[in-house]
């Protein structure tokens, strides 16, 4: 049963940083209050010669009500004694990007196939979580397979977000040039 209560929320075990570094396609999520990367996300971690995480993220953002276009993040990690839970310290390539610092769980992986991430962002005084944003990672663009999809499901379901994923499509047309949407 799910108690929906953020301190009881179950990590990867015995989370392997190296196994999860590379290339990961957004291609569920969950947003967060005011969300920002809608589309096109992509994100690649990597392990640095002091062995700490970091990770690039590109993705289609929505800025100032109008403005589509490509935004370039950068993140860095820092460990805490759960080895899947971190703080990430996130930026913008540009000043207008958003930035901030998060909570960055890793769920749930197989580390070749499928990642499930999920943050709190304001945890409310009942202890459940007031908001949060999730992303299913797939190592594959074209999306998760068939059967990982049950194990997906039941993290959601653990994670009390079920129901409320969009789907992320990954259409290619990003493109790094502002332009207005009409
Ligand atoms: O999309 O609304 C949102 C919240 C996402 C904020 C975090 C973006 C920056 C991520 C950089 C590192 C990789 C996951």
């Amino acid at each position: 049963a799910q108690d929906c209560q953020v301190a009881n929320i179950q990590v990867m075990q015995n989370f392997n940083k190296t196994m999860y570094a590379g290339t990961w396609y957004a291609v569920g999520k969950k947003d967060p209050d005011g969300l920002f990367l809608l589309d096109n996300i992509v994100a690649t971690f990597s392990i640095g010669e002091d062995g700490k995480m970091t990770a690039t993220a590109k993705g289609r953002v929505i800025i100032l009500d109008n403005w589509e276009m490509c935004a370039e993040m950068f993140g860095t990690f820092e460990e805490t004694p759960e080895p899947a839970k971190f703080k990430m310290k996130y930026w913008g390539a540009a000043s207008y990007l958003q930035s901030g610092n998060d909570n960055h769980w890793v769920i749930d992986t197989d580390y070749d196939n499928y990642a499930i991430h999920y943050s709190c962002r304001v945890v409310d005084t009942d202890g459940t979580c007031l908001d949060s944003y999730s992303l299913i990672f797939s190592r594959h663009p074209t999306g998760l397979r068939a059967e990982d999809q049950p194990t997906v499901t039941q993290k959601k379901l653990e994670l009390c977000l079920l129901g409320k994923y969009r789907r992320v499509p990954h259409t290619g047309e990003l493109i790094s040039t502002k332009r207005p949407q009409f």
